[in-house]
């Protein structure tokens, strides 16, 4: 044994060692029970940051201390390789973006290497490869089979800067997730996965999920946002047979509603306009359009709006009240139409003081009364004002007011999700190709499974501008309809590569499979996954995209599960100096050179030493210093005893 220590050169012997004796190869056939580490699989953005190495050696201990332990362990790695960058990279370096990936792909896997996880690349996933997409689009397929997958219209969000269309999940306050740019509106035809299907399931199992931490959970939950209420019809005097639906959380209410707003884009809102408010309606919404969600949904803006000129009539009372349009009404929440009660709430109360609406009291505390004139009364209290239900707690009129409109026929309970369906179509060329074609005979069908996979042409133009490069391709468009061998266009659009990360997990229990994407029998071995490890900031997106994932295919027969993730730790950031390290301030720290300056097991000791798993961790160089004169002591302790 060498006298000092030299990180450099013990690392690299048996790290050598390793791969030769594959020595953390996993056999599908075992006595030991099983254990499945996992850490969240990379973007191969070209180099590892400290926030990959701190994850990676969390989830690299637990595989290696369950290995001691007599576990069988499945510890993989692969890599979420499609994706923006590598297209952007691609316009402006003309560099191809499957030579770009592979490039990154191969020195982030020598620095893995080089940081002694123990992983066996016999399982290896790639997504941008066709043995890989071709599954993802096999799954596509399925779910659009069982009608989980579909197309429509819709007002979907705009990303300008990136060029794209983001899902719901990738706008976090109104900007987008990857860029931070104010999100728009467009409208235009998407695919969306029904993940709505789902919403009770994925809330519902939330209970079961014991080893997640509770902030995940709580963020999934009001994500999915379920709340409880009624539909109401409300009839409109103007318009013979017309009625407004309305989503109330609040039917106590119902006696003081004294107007009523639907959103500018409301689907029937031409009929419910009189000539005469024609011109001022058409203005409003024209503005409405302009506006970004953030700039409509901030607190701080005055709330605007205009009449329409028609009136409804409240079936509980026979009142008459107007019918306006305004923006702080949602036209995909609910039915986009909003039963308004300024006495009760805040919004309203706003909106009825800048417009002079009329105010009355339904709701009051026997001990307190307000007439509301100055504020709302949002509290619980006694009704008033409300004929029958007069002198009963607001939670008991509740359910009572809902009963009396589903026995007179005007309204039903109803429970409301706020979750959305998940727009899964890009405009863009790195992705997995939607392997659906458009036949004008059988219109859209999907592509053969035998044909699969339906290949990303190569003969395209990445410097084209706003559109995108597989427009230009002289050989992808045109093809056969399955059904009736006829001329069809091929759909352009590519998946979400959230859609390719919602099932990676999966292919590791089955990577070389060329028939399935997985095999039932071993896929219901190695899964769920026993200790998942990752970032936080997949708390919605990833995690419940996989959950329903997991939740869709056991219901076609594909897996017998129904969570994917047993544990989960979502590890703390990296910090230096106090606040994220990132290329942007300037203070991040080059794995590489630590590597080189003190040996791999100095970063995985530092890493770890410092602070829990779960906490922010602050980089200090002295630490780093500390940790490898430890690691030196021990080497002299060993080699002079
Ligand atoms: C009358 C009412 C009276 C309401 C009251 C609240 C308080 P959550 O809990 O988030 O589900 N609402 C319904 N549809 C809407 C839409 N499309 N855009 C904007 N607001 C909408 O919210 C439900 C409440 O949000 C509903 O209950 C409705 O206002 C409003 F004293 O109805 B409420
Ligand atoms: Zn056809």
């Amino acid at each position: 044994m060498k006298e000092s220590y030299f990180p450099q050169e013990i690392e690299k012997k048996w790290q050598a060692v390793w791969e030769e004796n594959k020595a953390f190869h996993t056999p599908d056939n075992s006595d030991k029970p099983k254990y499945y580490a996992l850490s969240m699989f990379p973007y191969p953005s070209g180099k590892l940051h400290m926030g990959h190495v701190r994850n990676y050696t969390i989830t690299d201990v637990i595989a290696r201390f369950k290995k001691m332990q007599g576990y069988n362990v499945l510890h993989p790695i692969g890599w979420d390789s499609f994706g923006l960058p590598a297209e952007n990279a691609a316009m402006q370096h003309g560099a191809d973006p499957a030579k770009w990936t592979d490039e990154n792909i191969a020195y982030m896997t020598k620095q893995l290497k080089m940081l002694g996880l123990s992983y066996d690349w016999e399982r290896e996933v790639t997504t941008c490869k066709p043995d890989y997409y071709k599954w993802t689009q096999w799954l596509f397929i399925q779910l659009f089979k069982k009608g989980l997958a579909y197309k429509k219209e819709a007002a979907v969000n705009w990303c300008d800067h990136c060029g794209t269309v983001l899902a719901n999940e990738q706008v976090i306050d109104g900007k987008c997730w990857r860029c931070d740019s104010v999100v728009e509106k467009k409208y235009l035809s998407q695919w969306f996965f029904k993940i709505t299907d789902y919403a009770e399931r994925l809330l519902e199992d939330l209970d079961k999920l014991k080893d997640w931490g509770d902030n995940v959970k709580t963020m999934q939950a009001n994500w999915i946002g379920k709340s409880k209420g009624a539909i109401f019809r409300f009839k409109v005097k103007e318009v013979e047979g017309l009625e407004v639906p309305v989503y109330t959380t609040r039917p106590d209410t119902v006696h003081g509603i004294t107007y009523l707003v639907v959103a500018p884009e409301y689907k029937d809102i031409e009929k419910l306009t009189t000539p005469e408010n024609k011109q001022a309606v058409e203005e409003y919404r024209a503005n409405a359009r302009k506006m970004s969600e953030i700039e409509r949904l901030s607190t701080e803006r005055v709330k605007t709006g205009v009449p329409l000129g028609t009136h409804c009539i409240n079936p509980f009372t026979g009142e008459e009240f107007p019918l306006w349009t305004a923006d702080y009404a949602l036209v995909e929440y609910g039915t986009g139409a909003v039963m308004a009660v300024p006495t009760h709430d805040t919004r309203d109360f706003d909106f009825a003081k800048k417009y002079n609406l009329p105010i009355k009291v339904v709701i009051q505390d026997p001990k307190n009364p307000s007439d509301c004139k100055d504020a709302a009364y949002t509290e619980e209290g006694v009704l008033v004002n409300s004929n029958e239900f007069n002198g009963m707690k607001n939670t008991e009129a509740k359910e009572a007011i809902t009963q009396k409109a589903v026995d007179g026929g005007f309204g039903e309970f109803k429970t409301q999700y706020r979750l959305r369906d998940w727009l899964i179509s890009r405009h863009r060329y790195w992705g997995a190709p939607i392997p659906v074609v458009y036949c004008d005979k059988c219109g859209i069908v999907p592509e053969k499974e035998e044909n699969l996979p339906v290949m990303l042409p190569t003969d395209v133009d990445f410097s084209v501008v706003g559109k995108s490069p597989i427009t230009t391709s002289k050989t992808f468009a045109e093809t056969t309809c399955p059904i009736c061998g006829g001329k069809a266009r091929r759909e352009m659009d590519t998946m979400d590569t959230f859609v390719c990360s919602s099932w990676y997990y999966l292919r590791y229990s089955d990577a070389k499979n060329d028939k399935m994407p997985f095999s039932k029998e071993l896929v219901d071995k190695w899964l769920p996954v026993d200790q998942y490890v990752g970032g936080i900031e997949h708390a919605i997106l990833h995690l419940l995209y996989s959950r329903f994932f997991t939740k869709a295919l056991k219901d076609l027969g594909l897996l017998s599960f129904d969570e994917p993730f047993k544990n989960l730790l979502t590890q703390g950031m990296v910090l230096k100096d106090g606040s994220k390290m990132s290329k942007s301030k300037g203070n991040t720290v080059d794995p590489d050179e630590i590597f080189e300056n003190y040996g791999a097991d100095t970063a995985r000791l530092f890493i770890l030493s410092d602070s829990p798993p779960a906490r922010d961790f602050d980089w200090s160089d002295a630490g780093v210093e500390g940790c490898y004169k430890f690691l030196n002591r021990v080497w002299r302790l060993v080699s002079d005893n």
